[in-house]
């Protein structure tokens, strides 16, 4: 029989036949002396081989004319390690298990060595990786544009129970994922200033000159779907210094400012900003928006040019998805490249750019709006900014057409804030140059349109959409959850993968004893599995049989870590109190990142260590309660988080949470939730039913009448005895060895202040959780809920949200791929 192709080839011996190969021709290494991350190189380079195949068909595919392609464009991309991931998606995890074993190598070993690429904050950016594996996996053709940070989000370390931001070095041992074309690259403007002329035609142009220039060379990572051909790309921009100007100064002799040119254009793409709201004047951060998002704008316009189409075929070949408004300045440079560079007229040019992008928003909170003050846009874009006061004027005269006389409604719409220091609006900006803007959860999309977009809802109301945010199953169950996967498959049938409404045939065996004991035991061990680790990174000893209540996402005083940490220390001192007292045996997690300068919340993580340093180590616990701050939660970690939790805490302030992906992803894994009604909590409640659902707490409407009517926090102290007593405990420095200046600020802002009224909501929440043991303690009862909700999920899948753009927004469709 001939042997298979050793770069292709899907057998075990074929795989460890290329991983040996690779091993001695791309890292230069005899088996005998290889170290583990050597033979991760090996295996990588060897999985990467398997995708290229794949990735080669699918470019050519695309090349095709009639191919619409849906283009995200997105600051953010937290894709997560990538080996699992692939070997799950090409079907060989076990082949790859056994051809490294025959190499001496335990496969999860090498898995667990990989960095991540943390080229994200939270949700926003893991969305976007979650999306990329539903396109690729719908086989619709697509690529992602963002930017290749150096460094990505920090590492978090736990020193004395604060948390220590220590450099992210996720290239420092190579990343063998990556694919450099070295033909491709574009250049992008900045500051300087423009000439206005007439063309020999007559004809009004503008030239920008710059001061500076910088090259954006692209990186692509191939993009497997689950057991399809299709492969798409995922493509990030690095910056680079212009060679020709480096020479430009040297030779005339101003050779330190040419290597300053040289230093200001690499740093573009250095670090991503660890914020989780918009920091407001970061010169660099406008920088890297417009930087990623000319490069994709001309790439693209690129593309259209070999496939030998004109530009008014544009927004048929390309739906640009803006995610956020971080990449919204392809509003104004999309018109930009097509009116400057290409000479189209301008109604043609608004015409096409309209039609080709569309803008999801993310949030609600007026503080994480983003705007730009008119001097730094000025001096970094002055081309772009004379572009949008273009875009303002004729878009303000439609306005004042349609509603004559109203100079407060014409204020409000401008793209220009004129209230004081004056600023560019991005969310306005975004809404005017798309044909669709969604929201990413119903609840959200809904206070979208009466909140801080309504008076673009009243102008358009036919431009407003929904999309429900979704997971991918394929990491979140199949990959990190593989005992539950295998379970589900036993059940239904393995077609649950791309098709989770197939999960509804769990209902008939939610009560079923032989099954839900088999359930049980899953969860169990995923749970032991956690107790390991935990107990590795931080000495803490817990117990899995107690309940997993687990709270995982950035660190934000909307999320309420707070509140959940107030139930602890109720808990805590009911116990104190009454030693006997015959409660349920709770191990609490927490696990987030806080923006380094969020004072707030780095003092939210400290509260938690506190809070676990001394119930821990309190004898009168008996070990019924254990609180631990898992450090470094990121997607790596995560996967060994959501299999293990029991209970998942969705507890923001109502109206707050955009959407919320974590709550998905625990669902999915058979954890129950307790939650308010809050972005897709209200979808997730609905799917599996009130009955299976923890929902306390006040409405967004009551949390808006609350606020209007004069909150007062300290009376909600003043009922609530528990409460004071927790409020006092902590403010006592009983949880700061002693100090009582610590805790401070936090409890006098939430006796003063609370703006996210978690005292308002805290009886709410005690009292729910006290649902939640009683739940707990019926294990047959709380069996069938955890079934029922893994049963329900199957909305939440981010397949379901990507067919929903394609129909809704992109007008993209699937492509099949033959391996050539
Ligand atoms: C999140 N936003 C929302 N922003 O908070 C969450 O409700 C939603 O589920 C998720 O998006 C996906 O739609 C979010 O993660 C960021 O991290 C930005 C990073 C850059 C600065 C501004 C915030």
């Amino acid at each position: 029989m001939p042997s298979e192709p050793t770069r292709t080839g899907l057998s075990a011996e074929t795989l460890a036949r290329a991983v040996l190969d690779n091993l001695a021709y791309l890292q230069a290494r005899l088996p005998e002396i290889a170290t583990p991350h050597d033979w991760y190189m090996a295996l990588s380079y060897s999985v990467r081989d398997r995708l290229l195949a794949r990735w080669v068909s699918t470019v050519r595919a695309y090349a095709a004319r009639d191919v619409k392609i849906a283009c995200y464009l997105s600051a953010e991309f937290l894709t997560g390690p990538q080996l699992g991931n692939n070997l799950v998606n090409l079907g060989i995890e076990e082949t790859a298990r056994q051809a490294m074993r025959s190499l001496g190598q335990d496969l999860d070993r090498l898995i667990a060595l990989e960095e991540e690429p943390g080229l994200g904050n939270g949700g926003l950016g893991r969305l976007a990786a979650c999306y990329m594996d539903s396109l690729a996996t719908l086989q619709v053709p697509a690529v992602g544009f963002g930017i290749r940070y150096e460094f990505g989000i920090f590492d978090q370390e736990i020193r004395d129970g604060c948390q220590v931001e220590v450099t992210d070095k996720w290239l420092q041992k190579g990343n063998p994922w990556e694919i450099v074309p070295t033909d491709v690259s574009f250049y992008v403007n900045f500051g300087g200033h423009t000439e206005a002329q007439a063309d020999v035609e007559g004809r009004y142009r503008v030239r920008w000159v710059p001061r500076g220039r910088v090259k954006g060379v692209p990186y692509d990572t191939p993009v497997l779907g689950y057991r399809v051909n299709t492969c798409n790309t995922l493509r990030l921009w690095k910056s680079e210094a212009v060679e020709s100007f480096d020479f430009q100064g040297f030779n005339i002799g101003d050779y330190y400012g040419a290597v300053e040119q040289k230093v200001i254009s690499e740093t573009l793409s250095k670090v991503l900003y660890p914020n989780d709201e918009p920091e407001v004047g970061k010169r660099l951060r406008l920088a890297q928006q417009y930087f990623f998002v000319s490069c994709s704008l001309q790439n693209l316009l690129h593309l259209l040019d070999l496939k030998g189409e004109p530009l008014a075929r544009f927004p048929d070949r390309f739906a640009v998805q803006l995610n956020d408004t971080h990449p919204s300045i392809a509003v104004a440079e999309l018109m930009r490249l097509l009116v400057d560079e290409r000479l189209v007229p301008w109604e043609q040019a608004w015409d096409i750019t309209q039609r080709t992008l569309a803008y999801t928003n993310h949030t609600l909170l007026p503080e994480a709006l983003e705007t730009w003050g008119l001097p730094l846009f000025q001096s970094l874009l002055p081309r772009p900014l004379e572009i949008i006061y273009e875009i303002n004027r004729r878009f303000l005269d439609e306005v004042r057409r349609r509603y004559p006389g109203d100079d407060a409604r014409v204020a409000r719409l401008s793209l220009i804030d004129e209230a004081g220091e004056k600023r560019v609006r991005m969310a306005n900006l975004a809404t005017v140059g798309s044909h669709t803007v969604n929201g990413v959860a119903a609840l959200h999309s809904t206070l979208l349109k009466q909140t801080v977009l309504r008076d673009f809802a009243e102008l358009w109301p036919e431009r407003f959409q929904n999309v429900t945010n979704g997971v991918t199953p394929r990491r979140f169950v199949v990959l990190s959850n593989p005992q539950l996967a295998r379970l589900l498959t036993g059940a239904v049938g393995e077609g649950w993968v791309t098709d989770p409404s197939r999960l509804k045939g769990l209902e008939e065996r939610a009560g079923d004893a032989s099954f839900q004991e088999q359930w049980r035991r899953v969860k169990w061990q995923n749970k032991d599995a956690l107790r390991a680790r935990i107990r590795e990174r931080t000495g803490v000893v817990v117990d899995p049989d107690a309940l997993f209540d687990i709270q995982v996402k950035r660190i934000h005083e909307y999320k309420r870590q707070h509140l959940n940490v107030l139930h602890i220390v109720t808990l805590y001192q009911r116990l104190r109190q009454s030693p006997k007292l015959d409660i349920v045996p709770r191990c609490f997690v927490f696990g987030g990142k806080a923006a380094p300068g969020y004072y707030m919340a780095k003092l939210m993580i400290r509260l938690i260590n506190g809070v676990a340093e001394a119930v821990n180590n309190d004898s009168a616990m008996g070990g019924r309660l254990k609180v631990v701050f898992f450090p470094d939660f990121n997607v790596k970690n995560a996967h060994a988080i959501y299999p293990a939790a029991d209970l998942s805490e969705q507890i923001s302030t109502a109206g707050k949470e955009a959407s919320g992906t974590g709550n998905m992803k625990f669902m999915l894994n058979g954890a129950l939730t307790i939650g308010t009604l809050d972005g897709a909590n209200v979808e997730i409640r609905e799917e599996v039913g009130a009955e299976n659902f923890f929902l306390f707490g006040l409405t967004a409407e009551e949390v808006d009448r609350v606020k209007r009517e004069g909150y007062r926090p300290a009376a909600y102290v003043e009922a609530n005895a528990e409460l004071r007593q927790a409020l006092d405990l902590i403010g006592s420095g009983h949880f700061s060895r002693g100090d009582r200046e610590v805790f401070r600020p936090l409890v006098e802002n939430l006796l003063h202040s609370d703006p996210f009224l978690v005292l308002a909501d805290y009886a709410g929440y005690v009292a729910c959780q006290e649902r939640v043991s009683a739940a707990w303690q019926d294990p047959k009862r709380w069996t069938r809920m955890s079934i029922l909700n893994t049963a329900r999920a199957g909305k939440f899948s981010s397949d379901r949200a990507i067919r929903e753009y394609c129909e809704k927004i992109w007008g993209a469709r699937p492509v099949r791929i033959a391996l050539d």
